[in-house]
């Protein structure tokens, strides 16, 4: 289940890490239905949303005309950079911008964000964890909630990743950390 002292963090479903954009994530639309129900059920049960976005200038250090390692993707204000209209998520979900200057990048939704700060102030003590993509924003984020010292569940049907086998080991760093390995199901469900 999920009551007080939760909070559910979507990570990055933005259209360019959805099937046909910029850095398409395979599968990445899978994890859209499922964070909806979340959502859903969240909002029921008065836990908090928060959904990160990366949110690039146009000149941003990861990208390959910069040196970097990505194709250009989420700019700011960008259509790419939208989120998925599809989760439908409250008005009142917290958005938190990330890895919005030039030069630097930034994985994780803690980087920079006020999010720990926003998370305390709300006694949030476990973070809920699904989004895009697993290996990359997905692992920093959940790895730095540990960090921060809260407890962390991770979905496994509510994540995808770019590289199958590196998704496979983000999981396994994540359990070693402490964090729960649970599918959706095991919250969304009352009896569990
Ligand atoms: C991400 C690659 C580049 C992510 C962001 O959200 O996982 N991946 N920028
Ligand atoms: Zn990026």
């Amino acid at each position: 289940m999920l009551s007080k002292g939760d909070v559910l963090l979507i990570v990055d479903v933005q259209h360019d890490f959805l099937p046909g954009g910029a850095l398409a994530v395979p599968n990445g639309d899978e994890v859209v239905p499922v964070l909806a129900q979340l959502a859903r059920y969240a909002e029921q049960n008065g836990v908090p949303i928060v959904a990160s976005r990366d949110w690039h200038p146009e000149n941003h250090c990861s990208f390959t005309a910069q040196g970097g390692p990505w194709p250009p993707h989420c700019i700011a204000d960008s259509e790419g950079a939208s989120l998925d209209e599809d989760l439908q998520l409250p008005a009142d979900v917290h958005i938190v911008d990330k890895a919005t200057r030039p030069d630097a990048d930034a994985y994780s939704a803690f980087e920079e964000t006020g999010l720990d700060t926003w998370l305390r102030r709300r006694d949030v003590k476990r973070v809920v964890i699904g989004g895009l993509a697993t290996e990359y924003c997905v692992l920093n984020t959940a790895r730095d909630a540990r960090t921060h010292g809260f407890d962390v569940t991770l979905l496994t049907d509510a994540i995808r990743a770019i590289d199958s086998s590196d998704g496979e080991r983000a999981i396994d760093e994540l359990r070693d950390l402490g964090a729960d390995i649970s599918e959706s199901s095991a919250v969304l469900n009352d009896s569990l």
